[in-house]
């Protein structure tokens, strides 16, 4: 909706909604503003994405400050985007390398589909059930105000909690090889997430969460006059 933002200017501010094929092929997880879509790729697209992936990242183990320790993270990322794109989380600045062909693909199917351009990709790769990621929210500043967010699943099945910062029970949800998770509107606000580890035999999983940083976020609010 457009208004004065002072000294004349007219500036937009971009607001998100699923586009209506895309609502309808979803389930509803009975949290607002989150859609799954079950089969987003073919399986032979996901298994293509999994083994093109797993050879040709740059896969790092991360290590955070936690207590006063460095923890290494149980998990391998790597990181990609437009250039120039760089997202900050956990205090550490991260530069998007240069997209790989099959993510640079996927980041343009995945921004036609959910109507929200996306520059970055974090690439979260589980080798095993003892792999996770805790509970946390994508609320970070280089993501803007009301981040838009969309996940693709593919590898092995792993269950994906959400749970309100208010307090009150999680919901758990079977993210499927394939699969597309878009969050958006205060999703990130309200909720938090994560990705539990497992003790059953489970293989490996890698999700390509699709964000848009700063530099796209700020061409987005753009003075129409001034
Ligand atoms: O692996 C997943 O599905 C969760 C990823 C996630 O929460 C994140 O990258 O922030």
């Amino acid at each position: 909706m457009p208004f004065d933002g002072g000294c004349g200017a007219i500036i937009t501010i971009m607001t998100y909604s699923p586009p209506t094929g895309l609502a309808r092929a979803g389930r509803d997880l009975g949290i607002t503003e989150t859609l799954y879509v079950p089969g987003f790729l073919t399986p032979r697209q996901a298994d293509a994405m999994l083994d093109e992936v797993i050879d040709a990242a740059n896969w790092q183990q991360e290590r955070f400050p936690m207590f006063g320790r460095l923890v290494v993270a149980p998990r391998l990322t790597a990181w990609y985007g437009e250039p120039g794109a760089t997202y900050r989380y956990s205090g550490v600045d991260r530069r998007a390398g240069t997209w790989l062909p099959p993510i640079r693909g996927l980041a343009a199917e995945v921004s036609k589909a959910v109507g929200w351009r996306f520059n970055y990709v974090l690439v979260n790769r589980y080798r095993d059930g003892r792999d996770m990621l805790g509970w946390h929210a994508d609320d970070e500043a280089d993501l803007g105000e009301a981040p838009v967010l969309a996940a693709i699943s593919v590898g092995s099945e792993r269950v994906f909690r959400m749970r309100p910062r208010g307090g009150g029970a999680s919901t758990a949800t079977v993210l499927g090889h394939g699969s597309l998770l878009v969050m958006w509107g205060n999703s990130q606000r309200d909720y938090k997430h994560c990705l539990p580890g497992t003790r059953q035999p489970v293989g490996e999983r890698l999700s390509f969460t699709f964000r848009r940083t700063r530099e796209m976020v700020e061409d987005a609010v753009q003075p129409v006059r001034t």
